[in-house]
Formats: structure tokens, C-alpha cells, sequence
């Protein structure tokens, strides 16, 4: 299962008047509620960038802290803690960048009985695991090694529970210079991280299997495009139109070298286009699929593997 990653941001000491208590004179009479919340959240892109809109805005966190603080009374701290973690998870101010998130709420003025220093709840929350929906391409290099190893790092590094690929396939290479043909594939399956952090792990594997970034729809050893993130049938996708993450994938519905493979790792498979969620085998209908053809596996017998061709089903 992936892990988080170990950038924060976390701010502290967030305190506002609310009304939260079991007692009738906490209900009366309020008292100050100080929370503290640390959001685990991939940094990088803002690190090198310099630009807020790369990073959770803590002033947001304050804010969403401060509303619930000051809003409907709990009886417990517990619940409060629990709203203001959902509320982090729900809207993170539009980023798509919060994996999980730790909120500690302090009662300091509460009605104890006997002196003492503070009085905490801490909970963790982390995203619900959502399907997510990843096209793999190669057409530099070792192809089907490239494949199987981007299998194995999306079940590492990006997925919770199993991971089902498609058969790979074989296609024509669209757009672009002159260039080889592709070898293609897609894996459904589920993810507990933020899509922009899914992102940055897709690049972080693309590299590991030795792709140097440089012409657009040039040839590349290995190319991992996040298709769908959440579940367009019942309106839980993320559609996002920010340079540096488009959802779903502005160019899937378009493309039989993904829309074939798609239909074969999940027959119920939907995209949404426009405001309108289609059946991906629908889609598909109005494709013409010509460039797209089953691939061979390379002939481990030829390649000087041990086994027979005949009875053999380990290769
Ligand atoms: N990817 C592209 C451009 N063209 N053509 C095929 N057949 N397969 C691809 O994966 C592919 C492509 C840009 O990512
Ligand atoms: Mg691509
Ligand atoms: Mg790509």
C-alpha cells in the first residue's frame, strides 16, 4: 500500500470562543477551543516553484478551523476534531493535495474540577480509497519489461488493495513526430492519495524507468497519464481544469490506444466528457480502433528461455 508523503504544513494554536460541552454552563457561557492541524501534502511542486497556488494555504486551514469552532456545539472535542479533519479532506481550497490529516483540538478552561495544564483529542484522517484510472505507454527501449515494471510500481507507490491491467496492446502511434509503434495498457484500481500527489508519483515512476522529458508526444520509454481519478456514476470524479492537473484527461475519450484497453480491465468502465458521463464501450463506437491490435508477448524460447514452446504456462 502506498505510503504519504512526509511533507507538512501544519499550523498551530488556531483558538476561537465556541460552545462545545456536555455541561450546561459550557453551552452558557463558551470558552476558548485552540486546534492545531498538520496536513500531509507533497511540497515539492510548490518548493521549486515559488507559487501558492502549488501549496495548501494555511490561512484556509485557519478558517475552516475558526467556522467549526465557532458553529454548531458538540458535546465532544472528539467531534469537533473529527468535522474539522473532514472538512480539511473535503476542501483543501481547491489544491487536490491533502493525502491525510492530523487535527488536535485543546480545551484549556475545561471543566475538570481539579487544576491542570490542557486537555487534547487528536484524530488522523486519511482520503477514502477511489478508483483511479491510469493509461501506460512505452515506445522506447525494452517495452514489455517497462510495462511490467510500471505494474508493479502503480501497485507500490499509487495503489491501496490489487491493481487489474489490461492486455497490453499494440498501436499505431498517434500525433507526433515519426516514431515507433506504441505498446499500451491500463490499470484500474484504487488510491487514498490526493490526485496531485497520484500525479507526482506517476512522474516519479515514468523517471525510474529512465524517461528524459523533451519532445511533446515524442517517443518515450515510459508515459503514465492519470485518466479518471473517482467515480464518475455516482458524480465523486474530480474534474479539474488547472495547468498542472486536467481531469479526467482531456484527450482519453478520443483514443482508442486507451479506451480499448480501458474496456478490457473493466467492461463498466465511464468517462466523463463535457458535463456527460458515457460508457466507455459507447465512446468507443464512434472510434475508429484500426491501429490498435493484441500484442505478442515476446517468445521467451526464442529469447533463449529454457521452457518448451508447448504446455509451458510460466512465461
Ligand atoms: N501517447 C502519446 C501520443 N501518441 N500514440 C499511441 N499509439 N500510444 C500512446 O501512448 C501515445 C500515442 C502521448 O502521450
Ligand atoms: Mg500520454
Ligand atoms: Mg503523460
Amino acid at each position: 500500500m502506498a505510503e504519504t508523503t512526509s511533507d507538512l504544513v501544519e499550523i498551530t494554536g488556531i483558538r476561537a470562543r465556541g460552545f462545545h460541552g456536555v455541561f450546561a454552563e459550557e453551552r452558557r457561557d463558551g470558552q476558548d477551543f485552540v486546534v492545531d492541524i498538520a496536513v500531509d501534502a507533497d511540497l515539492a511542486a510548490a518548493g521549486s516553484s515559488d507559487d501558492l497556488a502549488d501549496t495548501v494555504n494555511y490561512a484556509h486551514l485557519a478558517a475552516l478551523a475558526v467556522a467549526r469552532i465557532e458553529g454548531e456545539s458538540f458535546d465532544l472535542i472528539e467531534r469537533l476534531a473529527s468535522v474539522i479533519a473532514e472538512d480539511v479532506l473535503a476542501d483543501d481550497g481547491g489544491r487536490l493535495l491533502v493525502d491525510a490529516v492530523t487535527v488536535t483540538v485543546h480545551k484549556p478552561q475545561a471543566p475538570v474540577g481539579v487544576a491542570f495544564g490542557d486537555v487534547t483529542v487528536r484524530v488522523r484522517r486519511e482520503r477514502p480509497a477511489v478508483p483511479v484510472v491510469i493509461a501506460l505507454g512505452t515506445n522506447l527501449g525494452d517495452r514489455y519489461s517497462t510495462l511490467s515494471f510500471a505494474e508493479l510500481e502503480l501497485a507500490e507507490r499509487v495503489c491501496a488493495g490489487p491493481v487489474v491491467v489490461s492486455d497490453y496492446v499494440e498501436t499505431d502511434p498517434v500525433g507526433g513526430p515519426d516514431q515507433p509503434d506504441y505498446l499500451n495498457a491500463v490499470a484500474v484500481g484504487l488510491t487514498r492519495l490526493s490526485p496531485t500527489t497520484v500525479l507526482s508519483r506517476l512522474h516519479a515512476i515514468e523517471a525510474a524507468a529512465g524517461r528524459v522529458r523533451d519532445v511533446r508526444w515524442g517517443p518515450r520509454t515510459l508515459d503514465l497519464d492519470l485518466v479518471q481519478y473517482g467515480d464518475p456514476d455516482t458524480g465523486t470524479d474530480i474534474v479539474s481544469d488547472a495547468e498542472r492537473l486536467t481531469l479526467p484527461h482531456p484527450r482519453a475519450h478520443e483514443r482508442a490506444f486507451v479506451l480499448l484497453p480501458w474496456l478490457d480491465a473493466d467492461p463498466a468502465a465511464a468517462l466523463r466528457v463535457g458535463g456527460a458521463v458515457h460508457p466507455v464501450d459507447e465512446l468507443l463506437g464512434g472510434l475508429d480502433t484500426s491501429g490498435v491490435r493484441a500484442a505478442e508477448e515476446p517468445d521467451a524460447g526464442a529469447a533463449g528461455g529454457v521452457c518448451g514452446a508447448g504446455g509451458c504456462a510460466g512465461c
